[in-house]
């Protein structure tokens, strides 16, 4: 069969909502495309872990230690199904990996802010991992079958991630006058970099259009990032938080809130490198690397040593 052919064949099950596997044949450029988007998505997860990290030993109660513990481990989690994801895709761990060490390869805008207080702890996970939610949950739907059911599993957990942080975030809103102002200065940082975590405007996104034909995405960066406004104003409103935007308006007849214009030259100036905690973040990434190489030699060796224990019984 031609090339043509099989990409021709392949379109068809993608239209008809087939799940593309990894034996499967696919075009080389959804290969690509795939390796690009799930790569930076697993460290995403894996940088993700490092703004909430710095506050576990500095929880205010056992209770709430406990349940950042389990995210932030969730979220290293996350990671691991992500990069055995992308390997079903013929990439290599170690490849990944070193583009990410090496700054080759991107990881989301919003762990490159810092976590200044312990309510933008709440504030993540309200309002970081609610728009996590809403992306992942269109990717669940997502052609590829590994990527897909990653996210179904992914999205189980990244719901009880948000729960806790908005129960946290209606506390604290319900709290003393401190509490009160110090979840609004939060919600006034994270606001604005947390509608950057859906990428440019669809006129302005190079690879939405291929993602979309190929049922990658089934919606544009624009319609989930509406998504997100319209669902955390209502909740914002609900335990009497402002949303820093004074542009900010329901439209009674589309029936969505209207928002202001994204500062666009701040987003891109963060993916390029120069936010204010990517050095920082690389640095903790590397060094934890590199403290980590005694693991790794542990674990290939004991691998060797199963290997040539089943290979004598044999
Ligand atoms: N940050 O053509 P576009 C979590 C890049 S972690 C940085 O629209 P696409 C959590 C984009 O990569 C989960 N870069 O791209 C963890 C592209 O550059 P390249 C985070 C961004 O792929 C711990 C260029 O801009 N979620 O939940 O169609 C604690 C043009 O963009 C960003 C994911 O990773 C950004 N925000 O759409 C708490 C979701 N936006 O690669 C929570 C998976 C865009 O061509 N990824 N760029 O050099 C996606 O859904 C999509 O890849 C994106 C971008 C929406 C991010």
């Amino acid at each position: 069969m031609s090339k043509e052919s099989k990409a021709q064949e392949f379109q068809e099950r993608i239209d008809n909502g087939e799940t593309i596997e990894p034996k499967d044949w696919m075009p080389e450029r959804y290969q690509k495309q795939l390796i690009r988007m799930m790569s930076q998505h697993a460290h995403s997860e894996v940088v993700g872990m490092l703004p909430e990290g710095n506050w576990i030993t500095r929880a205010p109660s056992l209770r709430r230690k406990m349940i950042l513990l389990s995210k932030v481990q969730d979220e290293a989690g996350h990671g691991l199904y992500l990069y055995s994801a992308t390997e079903t895709l013929g990439a290599s761990r170690q490849e990944v990996l070193d583009d990410l060490l090496n700054g080759r390869a991107k990881y989301s805008s919003i762990f490159n802010y810092p976590t200044l207080s312990w309510a933008d702890v709440a504030v993540i996970g309200w309002l970081v991992d609610g728009a996590a939610i809403i992306n992942q949950t269109m990717l669940a739907r997502s052609s590829y079958g590994p990527y897909s059911r990653a996210m179904v599993r992914i999205c189980k957990e990244e719901s009880f991630h948000k729960k806790q942080g908005y129960e946290m975030v209606a506390q604290m809103a319900d709290g003393t006058p401190e509490q009160q102002e110090m979840i609004q200065d939060a919600v006034d940082r994270w606001w604005w970099p947390t509608l950057m975590m859906f990428g440019p405007h669809d006129e302005d996104s190079p690879n939405s259009a291929e993602l979309i034909k190929w049922g990658v995405k089934s919606k544009t960066n624009d319609e989930l990032r509406q998504s997100f406004v319209d669902r955390h104003v209502q909740e914002a409103h609900a335990v009497g938080l402002e949303i820093p935007d004074p542009d900010l308006e329901y439209n009674e007849e589309t029936e969505h809130w209207e928002f202001g214009e994204i500062d666009w030259d701040e987003f891109w100036n963060v993916v390029r490198g120069n936010g204010p905690m990517n050095k920082e973040r690389m640095k903790t990434r590397r060094e934890a690397h590199e403290n980590g190489k005694w693991v790794r030699k542990a674990a290939e060796e004991y691998a060797r040593k199963q290997r040539l224990q089943k290979e004598k019984a044999s």
